[in-house]
């Protein structure tokens, strides 16, 4: 298990001890352990004295600690899951209702899920309750309305490792030929339903009964000659559905069960035209019979005379429609050369300008940029004028000190609720790299929100928009903000459009960045907004949603050469 799972596993063992009203000080404890291993710096295996070492790590959770990194899992965990009623951890999916209310609402109310939570909601019971309210109670109803819509979708941050961790076991085994993540996973989707595998083999048995017999699968959901489905928990539950099939078979199977459903039906249309018959089982030729088969993705395209597409297009969003030489030419991960969002411990990160110089160093990062917080968002430690020219003063030193990196000044500034930036023109002049975002008053209506944003972007002294829709998937909608008018004046004033690559928010998705380009011709910026070192991977998840967002190298300024950047940055007008 890697740290993030070990923290995963943490991080749900406090929500359930939370839900069960157990001590808040033995809560945070494990709460506190679990940012601990998340934010070490390295591999918790290597700790000469244990997990002991880490900071605000104390003998017992190390003891959890060691006993998930053993097994996996943490008994403490199963025993809290068999005790609390079932449909109870449930309910952290609903926005707004944290561990603490819900413990509340079973202990009072008696209530133990969505349905009767719903039904607590609408008799006013829930208004009665010590720190709910009206307010409180209508925004619980609006959290069951929004959760209803999203039902169980993994954020793909969580659903890859994991796929990955079963990828290197099945080519471990002697029995498999060939194995390849499929579905919206391959296809890099934001969320996905489930983790599915393509394998093959020439006896499926021996892979099924492999597969089964994994430590983490808590259900069998199918176990046959073709398809294995199993529901696995690596700190939360995921279905993994596995196909198996002979190995002449596996591109035309890999391709079907890659997707998307609708690109599928598009393919279909096309092998038609050339009178071959396609589904799941392969392509056919109908008059002779025959089979056809491949050894890769390529051929099967270049049979039915189309450029190859990568799984990112494979969303019928045009890609079937557009000439060789009019497909995009899609950003790759050695374009990006520098970060160009991140928080220090100078507001709410957890390392030092020079150690996330250094971990940036390590990447082959050309170019950082430090932006912590700015003085309004105070629950982050937001940074005032006066607190910026030092920082500047240590991001000088760390230029001196480290050779092959620069590490440019900047600031993720706050746009107030009423429109206002929270610093003068005077002190963003000095900056490299001016970011504005809101943080604040989250649910203004959509002109007020929209114009906020433009308010900004007008600022000849702002170079880009962070997180410009505000979303959290599966956890908050976007802003009521228009995003149309934001694309229109990001390209006439030049405002560079950020595709935040946090996993959480993927914001700028993908379908606005490729109508963003396309018909407004807006420029972006990708960037993980680390708080850590570790965050810095983030960077995948962001260039796998510009790819099907169809964004080229030359759409994101993080591909520009230092000198190039700085010019682009500097706003003309
Ligand atoms: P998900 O699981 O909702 O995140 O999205 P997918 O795309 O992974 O969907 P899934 O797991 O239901 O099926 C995997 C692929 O199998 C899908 O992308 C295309 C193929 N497939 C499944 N059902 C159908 C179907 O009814 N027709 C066609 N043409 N293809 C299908
Ligand atoms: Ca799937
Ligand atoms: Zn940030």
């Amino acid at each position: 298990m890697n740290a993030a799972q070990i923290a995963s596993v943490l991080n749900r063992l406090a929500d359930l001890m939370e839900l069960n009203g157990d001590n808040p000080f033995k809560v945070n404890a494990y709460r506190r352990a679990a940012r601990a291993v998340e934010n070490s710096r390295v591999p918790l295996s290597s700790l000469e004295g244990g997990p002991e070492q880490l900071p605000g790590v104390g003998k017992g959770t190390a003891a959890v600690i060691r006993e998930i990194m053993e097994t996996g899992r943490s008994k403490q965990l199963e025993e809290l899951k068999e005790k609390l009623p079932e449909g109870l951890p449930e309910l952290m999916s609903i926005q707004g209702l944290g561990p603490k209310s819900i413990h509340i609402l079973y202990n009072r109310l008696g209530v133990t899920d969505v349905e009767e939570l719903e039904q607590a909601v609408k008799d006013h019971r829930v208004r009665e309750l010590p720190g709910f309210g009206e307010k409180k109670e209508k925004n619980i109803l609006d959290g069951i309305r929004q959760y209803r819509q999203q039902p169980g979708r993994s954020l793909l941050v969580h659903a890859l490792p994991v796929a990955e961790i079963l990828l290197r076991r099945l080519q471990d085994n002697a029995d498999v030929q060939r194995v390849e993540m499929a579905g919206s996973l391959r296809r890099m989707k934001e969320t996905v339903k489930d983790a599915d595998l393509v394998v093959a083999t020439e006896d499926p048995e021996s892979v099924a009964e492999q597969l089964v017999s994994m430590p983490e699968v808590i259900q069998v959901i199918n176990q046959g000659e073709t398809k294995v489905s199993v529901l696995v928990s690596f700190g939360f539950e995921i279905q993994v559905d596995v196909r198996l099939v002979a190995p002449d078979r596996f591109i035309t199977a890999l391709h079907h069960f890659t997707g998307s459903k609708e690109h599928n039906v598009r393919i279909r249309q096309r092998a038609k035209e050339f009178g071959w018959k396609v589904s799941e089982y392969g392509i056919f030729d109908p008059e002779s019979g025959r089979e056809l088969t491949f050894n890769e993705e390529e051929e099967l395209y270049r049979m039915l005379h189309l450029p190859y597409m990568v799984p990112e297009l494979r969303e019928d969003r045009g890609e079937m429609d557009r000439q060789k030489e009019n497909l995009p030419d899609l950003l790759e991960p050695e374009d990006y050369r520098g970060d160009l969002h991140m928080h220090t411990r100078w507001s709410d990160g957890t390392a030092s300008v020079k150690e996330m110089a250094e971990a940036a160093m390590k990447r082959g990062y050309e170019y950082i940029c430090i932006t912590d917080h700015s003085q309004s968002l105070k629950v982050a430690s937001g940074l005032t004028a006066d607190d910026l020219k030092r920082q500047r003063e240590e991001v000088d030193r760390v230029n001196d000190e480290l050779e092959g990196i620069t590490v440019l000044a900047g600031i993720e500034m706050d746009i107030l609720p009423d429109g206002r930036l929270d610093f003068s023109d005077e002190v963003l002049e000095e900056l490299d790299v001016v970011i504005a975002s809101i943080h604040s008053s989250f649910k203004q209506d959509r002109e007020t929100i929209t114009r906020r944003i433009l308010n900004a972007m007008e600022n000849p002294h702002v170079h880009m928009i962070a997180h410009p829709t505000g979303r959290l998937i599966n956890r908050r909608d976007p802003y009521a903000v228009d995003v149309d008018r934001i694309f229109e004046t990001a390209a006439q004033t030049g405002t560079v459009l950020e595709l935040n690559a946090n996993p959480n928010r993927l914001d700028l998705k993908d379908t606005h960045l490729k109508r963003a380009k396309e018909e407004f011709g807006v420029t972006f910026t990708i960037n993980t907004d680390a708080h850590s070192p570790e965050a810095f991977n983030f960077v995948r998840l962001g260039i796998a949603t510009a790819r099907r967002g169809w964004l080229e190298s030359s759409d994101v300024i993080n591909t520009l050469p230092l000198h190039r950047l700085k010019e682009r940055i500097g706003k003309a007008r």
